[in-house]
């Protein structure tokens, strides 16, 4: 038995000596992207590509704050891009390391100027609207014709503790205030307060908080109502029949996550080159056609099935999306947006 172990302990180390290629620190959403790019990477460099997830911008800031292990791209929503380049965290892209850049769609990078000035920082990765996945066993289609986020607090939930809501202050408080009618970037006490009212009402029938297990739950009828990022909701109904989603008629937030050089980085070469492969029009189409959400590669777009252009959940059209609010930088004051979460989240 101790020769096992130790025979065991020397492959290991065997193993790992083998391998002195360079690596790189990848630390992304969980399900966003197409694991086969990550292997045709390594092989075309000769790398490793150590890939680690994370559900949401805020855990993702804590762990590249905290952890000693530094990662060289991230991929936060448009206001943690402000976040990262205000705290100094962000790498000045050098665009001359950016052939494909080209393909990226003038449009989207001129919104994404919004929370990265010259796009200087980030290159847009994917982008995308938040609504309601529900379970066809366990809702009548009255409920899913109401269209609207207001269906959350709907007496019909009372007590069976069905519904979640993602761990995301931003999304949750964005969807009362659209639901109040107001924007998603509201910080005023009018909005706030009439923001909480619809919470409050909500929070009754509110299970949990959670932005990762609610993909599987709502499949296995353990959660029948869950707010959900369009294209996790769509890779969960390609798999499961039972399940639907809709963006409710109020409108909804709109959000854009993008790649980030870390300025700790350890192979900034490296990194380059990883945003570089993602923006080729193939591989940015193979990636958006397994992640199911909306691309801003000009390029890809064109190369995408009608199929999928023509899905209004992938790609809302301009009516609905005149009705969505880009989550946006708000400094100081989102403390009062996370404030009015932690309460509801408490209760
Ligand atoms: C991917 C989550 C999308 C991120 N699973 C929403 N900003």
């Amino acid at each position: 038995m101790k020769y096992r172990i130790l025979f065991l302990l020397i492959a290991a180390l065997f193993i790992m000596s083998c391998h002195k290629g360079p690596v790189l620190y990848i630390f992304n959403w969980s399900d966003y992207i197409d694991p086969e790019l990550i292997s045709e990477f390594e092989k075309q460099h000769g790398c490793k590509v150590k890939y680690s997830t994370y559900d949401s911008n805020e855990n993702m800031l804590t762990k590249i704050k905290s952890s000693r292990q530094s990662f060289d791209i991230v991929f936060p929503s448009g206001d943690h891009v402000s976040i990262l380049i205000e705290a100094g965290l962000a790498e000045k892209l050098d665009m001359n390391k950016l052939s494909n850049y080209a393909h990226m769609d003038p449009l989207l990078l001129e919104k994404a100027r919004d929370f990265d000035t010259n796009n200087a920082y980030s290159i847009p990765y994917f982008w995308g609207v938040t609504g309601l996945m529900y379970n066809r066993k366990y809702i009548a289609p009255e409920m899913v014709e109401q269209n609207s986020w207001t269906v959350i607090g709907d007496k019909f939930f009372d007590g069976r503790r069905k519904i979640t809501m993602l761990d995301d202050a931003r999304e949750v408080v964005g969807a009362a205030l659209i639901t109040a009618g107001y924007s998603v970037n509201d910080t005023s006490p009018e909005a706030l307060e009439a923001a909480k009212k619809i919470l409050d009402v909500w929070d009754v029938n509110i299970t949990q908080f959670d932005s990762e297990s609610y993909k599987n739950e709502v499949a296995d009828g353990t959660t029948w109502l869950a707010q959900a990022y369009n294209g996790d909701a769509l890779q969960q109904m390609s798999e499961n029949q039972d399940l639907g989603f809709f963006l409710p008629k109020e409108g909804s937030n709109l959000w854009m996550d993008n790649m980030v050089i870390l300025k700790s980085s350890q192979n900034k070469d490296l990194a380059y080159e990883f945003i570089n492969f993602m923006m080729k029009p193939e591989v940015a189409k193979r990636n958006a056609d397994y992640v199911q959400y909306p691309t801003p590669n000009a390029s890809a777009y064109q190369q995408l099935d009608a199929s999928e252009k023509d899905n209004k959940i992938i790609y809302p059209d301009e009516e609905y999306l005149e009705k969505c609010h880009m989550i946006r930088f708000l400094g100081n004051d989102v403390v009062k947006i996370n404030d009015l979460f932690e309460y509801i989240k408490m209760n």
